[in-house]
């Protein structure tokens, strides 16, 4: 029995060694030490032999036992220890390398303009409103100071709603796509909240379509009504605005001009960038950015407020054009911005 139990340990330590990877081992290790493995059987036998003989063999067994766990141990380190480097060879990974990164979208260039528009007139206390840009008459003209037949109005080129060829109207007259944001001038003075001082951006729709004009396009207009709102104000708040938008070096100029709703009336043009003059946007070196005026007596009547008592400020400008005047912009179409050309919007 001794001599088996050298054998086994012969064969034992000779498979142990040739174990290739630790599921080998565990073969190995189930076969010669399980429960039912080479050992148990030979252990078996103990029972036919004397007690000497069995007390000479039993020293033998542990130490062959003790023999063929420990070089079990040592292959075991040794394979788990080749097999974690194996796997960390196969699935390392350069965390300094630089991703790949998911694309990302952004706010289209409209979006942003209106968002630091908002932002500058916010820093001299102006909140942002928003008006209704499908509207009725009485809020676009009528209460404008532009009564039904008066041809100041046509110079709006207004979109009206129909149903087939019938104009829709409801309780303020027919239902127009408003043509300017000055459709919120009654609206903002009927939640009758003063002094009132706010910006309303909002879409506006004309049929025009030119380098200069797209048939819908945005406008902002700022609005400042109390008492003892005079012109000095308007020309502070231009300029504020001016120098935050645009820089030092550009210019604006006023130009008489009328409207229906203001008196007096202005045109604010605004200079090329320089080197830009000769663009096909501007003339003569200036580009239209907006009109502006003293709030017509008419218009705060209509809005419930006595002109006697107040007065206001009110500027509309297209907020397209605004927004190309900025140095570096280098658009000279201004239907390009909706023309939602991917290589286009991409640049901003
Ligand atoms: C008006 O719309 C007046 N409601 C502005 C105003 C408000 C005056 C308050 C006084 C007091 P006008 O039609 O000039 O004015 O348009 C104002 C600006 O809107 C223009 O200067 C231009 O910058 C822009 N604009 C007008 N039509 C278009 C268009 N089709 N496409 C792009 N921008 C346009």
């Amino acid at each position: 029995m001794e001599s088996e139990l050298r054998k086994f340990q012969e064969f034992a330590l000779q498979a142990i060694s040739s174990a290739q990877s630790s599921a080998d081992l565990e073969h190995v290790r189930v076969q010669y030490l399980g429960r039912k493995g080479q050992m148990s059987e030979l252990m078996k036998g103990l029972k036919d032999v004397t007690s000497e003989q069995r007390k000479v063999i039993g020293q033998v067994a542990n130490e062959v036992k003790k023999k063929v766990e420990a070089a079990f141990s040592e292959r075991e380190k040794t394979l788990e220890v080749g097999e974690r480097k194996a796997r960390e060879d196969e699935e390392w990974i350069d965390i300094s390398a630089p991703g790949t990164a998911s694309a990302q979208g952004h706010l289209t260039l409209v979006t942003q303009a209106i968002e630091e528009i908002a932002e500058i007139f916010s820093q001299i206390g102006f909140v942002q409103v928003r008006h209704p840009e499908i509207d009725w008459d009485w809020y676009s003209f009528e209460s404008l100071n532009m009564p039904k037949t008066h041809p100041a109005r046509d110079e709006w080129e207004t979109f009206f709603i129909a149903d087939g060829d019938k104009v829709q109207t409801g309780e303020k007259g027919k239902v127009v796509l408003t043509p300017h944001s000055s459709n919120g001038q009654v609206r903002e003075m009927e939640r009758g909240r003063m002094p009132i001082r706010a910006i309303n951006i909002n879409k506006c729709y004309r049929r025009q379509s030119t380098v200069r004009h797209s048939p819908m396009f945005h406008q902002f207009e700022g609005w400042l009504i109390g008492e003892n709102v005079n012109i000095t104000h308007m020309k502070g708040v231009f300029d504020y605005f001016v120098k935050q938008f645009f820089g030092p070096d550009r210019e604006t100029r006023l130009r008489p001009y009328h409207f229906r709703f203001t008196e007096p009336s202005f045109e604010i043009d605004i200079s090329a960038e320089k080197g830009k003059e000769d663009s096909k946007l501007y003339k003569d070196g200036w580009l239209e950015l907006g009109g502006a005026g003293m709030m017509h007596p008419n218009v705060l009547r209509a809005g419930g407020l006595d002109p006697e008592k107040y007065t206001g400020i009110a500027f509309g400008w297209g907020l397209e054009r605004t927004m190309m005047m900025k140095s570096g912009m280098n658009i000279d179409d201004i239907r390009l911005l909706y023309k939602n050309d991917m290589r286009f919007l991409e640049q901003f």
